[in-house]
């Protein structure tokens, strides 16, 4: 099992992401506990050092899995759903300009790029069946932007308390059917799945190999074995779906982010042994 955790580029309200601060002390102590990879959450590739980036991410041996682009809507306000066009269009650009640096890390596979909430929200005014429309159009756009560089785009389902738009697996593998692009997929997130999900393990199996990435939190967003889901069930059914990506831990700092990802680690790996050998 490869296992990853968030790390934030940029200064971010977003709770969730585990590590913040200072880039390579955050990088050391990641790679310190084992972590065989980060994923980055950037707001806006053009704002920073990526040569820099780069090299410190080589120098402590991490793979890149995914890159978070959600804070385009924490911090901006950037969406494929605002009823202001020039807004819609400067999400689509901000989403395409990840695309190279996607392309930058881990020759292998890609990193895959994450569309959380910048996907929006249906807002006051607007029509759902037209937002889904806008959301289809920005979707279908910048997958065929991605796919020439290898990449893979990933809509994350999220829960109801953040988006009106696509809150399960049954919806998100919908909006893969009308989106209609082979690196369009889907990212599950245990702690959205929690409150979303009638059953996890039965969405893990539908969705299949509609799973570009997955993230583990537990039910209380604290790191895995902080709650009370059943990741030994859930990875499980995650593997059997012949998922060979990440799992990538995004949680709250609690009781402090090293704690918790040296905790999240303890768990996840002590759960793997029993898992299908040769899928983890
Ligand atoms: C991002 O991956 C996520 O899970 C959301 O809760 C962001 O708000
Ligand atoms: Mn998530």
């Amino acid at each position: 099992m490869k296992l990853s955790i968030v790390l934030s580029t940029q200064p971010a309200q977003f709770q969730a992401a585990t590590f913040k601060g200072d880039l390579d002390a955050n990088l050391a102590r990641i790679a310190s506990l084992g972590y065989d990879g980060v994923e980055l959450a950037i707001r806006d590739p053009k704002l920073i050092d990526l040569d820099k980036l780069e090299r410190l991410i080589r120098q402590h041996k991490l793979a890149v899995p995914a890159i978070g682009t959600g804070q385009a809507w924490g911090e901006e306000g950037l969406s494929f759903t605002d009823p202001d066009p020039a807004i819609r269009r400067a999400a689509i650009e901000r989403i395409k300009s990840h695309v190279p640096v996607a392309a930058r890390f881990n020759a292998e596979r890609p990193a895959a790029i994450i569309i959380g909430l910048v996907r929006g929200i249906v807002k006051p005014g607007v029509d759902y069946v037209q937002a889904m429309d806008w959301l289809i159009g920005a979707l279908r756009e910048c997958s065929l932007a991605a796919e020439p560089f290898g990449i893979r785009l990933a809509l994350e389902p999220i829960n109801r308390y953040e988006t009106t738009l696509i809150n399960n697996a049954a919806q998100g593998l919908e909006l893969i059917g009308r989106v209609a692009a082979r690196n369009f997929g889907l990212l599950l997130d245990t702690f959205h799945m929690n409150i979303e999900e009638p059953n996890i393990q039965d969405s893990i199996r539908q969705a299949g190999d509609w799973i570009f990435h997955f993230h583990v939190a537990d039910s209380n967003r604290w790191y895995p074995g902080g709650g009370h889901l059943d990741f030994r069930s859930i990875l499980t059914a995650l593997f059997a779906t012949g998922y060979t990506g990440f799992v990538s831990g995004e949680f709250l700092p609690m009781p402090d982010a090293a704690t918790g990802a040296q905790k999240a680690i303890e768990h996840l790996r002590a759960i793997a042994p029993s898992l299908t050998q040769g899928k983890i």
